[in-house]
């Protein structure tokens, strides 16, 4: 093992170290295992490269989607063989599924092992195919190059993606060419190719818009992968047209402006919201899958009842959902400004009189409950009070359950940008805490404010260790309620009310945190809450406040419904 090489060779774990910093890579977020010796010792001597270890592989994967959405480059996990492997997938494949592009490496048995019952075996090729863009197993070391060249690529041109190499132990003690060790840095960030849409389209969608009598845009998460927020609000202007956006689409515009309509669909939205779709007449989707969330189970918009104009980088998506009257294919930011030259000398002036008039109801029912000083604490009252003492430029991370679609409601992004997100690809408990470890590497100038219930908080709570390890000033909040809310919610509004193993025991989340060294309160009265969480977001260590609040099926959820 490790047999010197000649200075012309690298060895192959220490030519993956440098692909990896020749693309731009400074933090890996992972954890060790016998298979991964080898790539540690060269991590360990070529150096440079930060590795941050994790108490479980999803979370580090969980991190590296956090720092990719923060930071616009590819965010890097590793772990072991076998299990390393299987635990990494939850993260790698949310992040596929979200368009972020992290590279997970797995090391893996050596070559020479295969078919031999090696301990931890696994066809880490089969396994990772469906769940990434691209992946591949090494088997000789001088492919090494080449294989993280083409992952780099897959990962941030087109829809970015998540990525998969697997690592066999011998492989990486193998020689390297050095002269074959380059990159071109650009595919490091994303989106690194950008594709400007067919010029036909773009005239027929500007036909379409010019007729228009109340054009709506409802954005997805490509505004924000795209940076297109500038071009969106200037043909958001010209047109006068209002935003909505999805929860991953918050961000495209500041939601304090007029033309901001706040999250539509069924885990954010709410009935006000709705009907601005509803009235739409022509509906741009932007960056949008125009999945079951957003469009409540595709009614709203009611199909045939808008034009629809679909602008994504993936063709694969208009026309999957709505019938699509203009599909423009491209980056975001291009085709929409591609529409705003199209549409020069036009201007339509906007009535926005219906989405104050929305908005406003939408707020007087969550201020009415947010002011409530009733026990449980109501959680419209948790996210008022921690959007009052937010900074603009803070990141909120939410986890399915209550924090995501009440944050996504009524936590309103002032500015643009990505200052809040959710895993909204397959909704998994327990990912804001890790997600947010990331975000913060990231992007350590802000606080990070880390939202879940305490459902999410059992799939997560090791990585507590991660965070006062690191002294990463962090907020934990949890929604605490000793039930799986959302689903017990389900169980009222759809099934009579037969709740059903859905109620867990109560625990003292602060008093747990507590023992791994985090700043805790666990708060049970209203009127301590405002100067706890004060003191929680001025902590320049990791803190973590337990909410005892009122259980979903009790309270008044902004849209909730299953979406099946
Ligand atoms: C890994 C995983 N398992 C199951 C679910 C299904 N699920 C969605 S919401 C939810 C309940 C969430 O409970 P909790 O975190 O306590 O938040 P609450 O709804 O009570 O606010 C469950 C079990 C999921 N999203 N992720």
């Amino acid at each position: 093992m490790n047999k010197p090489v000649e200075n012309a060779t690298l060895t192959a774990a220490e030519a993956v170290v440098e692909m990896l910093k020749a693309h731009g890579v400074e933090v890996i977020f992972g954890l060790c295992g016998d298979t991964s010796l080898p790539l540690y010792d060269a991590l360990a001597r070529v150096g440079s490269v930060r590795h941050i270890l994790t108490r479980d592989e999803r979370h580090a994967a969980y991190m590296a989607d956090g720092y990719a959405r923060l930071s616009g480059k590819v965010g890097v996990c590793e772990g072991p063989s076998g299990g390393g492997a299987t635990y990494i997938l939850p993260g790698l494949v949310e992040a596929n599924e979200s368009s972020i592009p992290i590279l997970a490496i797995n090391t893996d048995v050596s070559v020479s092992s295969r078919g031999k019952f090696t301990l931890t075996e696994l066809d880490q090729r089969t396994l990772m195919k469906p769940l990434t863009k691209w992946n591949a197993v090494l088997d000789r070391s001088a492919d090494i190059p080449r294989t993280f060249r083409k992952a780099f690529e897959a990962m941030t041109s087109g829809r970015p993606g998540a990525a998969h190499i697997a690592l066999p132990f011998d492989v990486q003690s193998g020689p390297v060419e050095r002269g074959d060790v380059w990159a071109d840095p650009t595919l490091g960030s994303f989106p690194s190719r950008r594709v400007a849409p067919d010029a036909s389209m773009v005239e027929l969608a500007s036909r379409l818009l010019r007729k228009a009598k109340n054009p709506l845009f409802i954005c997805g998460g490509g505004v924000v992968l795209s940076g297109a927020e500038a071009e969106l609000l200037a043909l958001a202007e010209t047109l006068g047209a209002p935003v909505a956006t999805t929860i991953s689409g918050k961000g495209s515009i500041d939601e304090q402006s007029v033309q901001s309509v706040g999250v539509v669909g069924s885990n954010g939205g709410t009935p006000e919201t709705r009907a601005v779709v509803d009235a739409a007449d022509v509906v741009i989707f932007v960056g949008c899958r125009a999945g079951s969330v957003t469009t409540e189970r595709w009614r709203h918009p009611a199909p045939g009842k808008a034009r629809i104009i679909h602008i994504d980088v993936d063709p694969a998506v208009p026309g999957t959902n709505y019938q699509v009257d203009v599909p423009l294919i491209g980056d975001a930011r291009l085709c929409l400004a591609a529409l705003n030259e199209s549409l020069e000398g036009f201007r339509r002036e906007g009535n926005f009189k219906f989405v104050e008039q929305q908005k406003r109801a939408k707020f007087e029912k969550f201020d009415a409950l947010a002011r409530s000083d009733e026990t449980p604490i109501k959680p419209e009252r948790v996210i008022k009070e921690i959007g009052n003492q937010l900074d603009p430029d803070a990141v909120v991370v939410a986890d399915p359950g209550t924090p995501c679609p009440y944050f996504s409601a009524y936590y309103v992004v002032r500015g643009t940008g990505r200052r809040y997100f959710s895993n909204r690809a397959h909704g998994a408990l327990g990912y804001a805490a890790a997600a947010a470890m990331g975000a913060h590497v990231a992007r350590p100038q802000v606080k990070t404010v880390a939202v879940m219930g305490d459902g999410s908080f059992g799939m997560c709570v090791g990585e507590l260790e991660t965070a006062v390890r690191l002294k990463l000033p962090i907020t934990f909040v949890v929604i605490s309620n000793a039930v799986y809310g959302w689903i017990k919610a389900g169980q009222k509004s759809g099934f009579g009310q037969r709740y059903f193993s859905v109620d867990f025991g109560v625990t003292d989340h602060a008093k747990v945190a507590e023992a791994f060294g985090v700043r805790s309160w666990r708060v049970t009265q209203p009127s301590e809450l405002s100067t706890i969480v004060k003191k929680a977001l001025a902590s320049d260590g990791p803190t973590l406040v337990d909410i005892v609040c009122q259980p979903l099926h009790e309270a008044r959820a902004p849209v909730s419904e299953w979406v099946a």
